[in-house]
């Protein structure tokens, strides 16, 4: 049995059917990288960076996996060009964005093509809604704080609405 791990990851779309594109992507998560154990709410919010863009929804899902984590980058980057992303320019619009944001119970990472935990994570509202439904009691390895309180003490003020 290959050992499997639990990754966060957080879905983000501001392009096209948005609904439709956060459904394929899950679908394609499940058959290519393992079972969604967990799916947040969806979330309508507000563009965070660039704002001159349309509004986004985001949702987290938790996903069991064999992959390690530069697999599962490179299928997550394989899923969005799938789907049709183009990418154009830094936190500029798109289909879908699939970011990774945990990995197993403490995995710390920094190198050139991937960070983690997520580096912006603990800043973004955005990320952290969404997140706090389904991995609350997760505890970031860097802060030692769990996500819940992480978000209890956030100051980012962009509109995250639940729908
Ligand atoms: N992703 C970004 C930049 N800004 N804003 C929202 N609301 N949601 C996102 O997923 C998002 C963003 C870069 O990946
Ligand atoms: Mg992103
Ligand atoms: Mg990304």
């Amino acid at each position: 049995m290959l050992e499997q791990k639990e990754a966060y990851l957080l879905l983000g779309t501001n392009m096209g059917d948005r609904d439709s594109n956060l459904q394929q992507a899950i679908a394609l998560i499940e058959s290519e990288i393992g079972n969604v154990i967990a799916a947040s709410s969806v979330y309508e919010t507000a563009p965070w960076g660039k704002t001159d863009q349309p509004g986004f929804l985001n949702q987290a899902v938790g996903v069991k996996t064999a992959l390690l984590p530069l697999e599962l980058l490179q299928v997550m980057l394989d899923i969005e060009k799938k789907m049709g992303r183009v990418r154009l320019e830094r936190w500029g619009e798109r289909l879908i964005d699939i970011d990774l944001i945990f990995y197993g119970e403490d995995t710390i990472l920094n190198n050139e093509e991937l960070s983690l935990p997520h580096p912006e994570m603990h800043k973004r509202r955005f990320v952290l809604e969404p997140l706090n439904e389904i991995a609350a009691d997760y505890i970031h390895p860097v802060f030692k704080e769990k996500v819940s309180s992480i978000l209890t003490n956030l100051s980012d003020e962009l509109t995250v609405q639940k729908l």
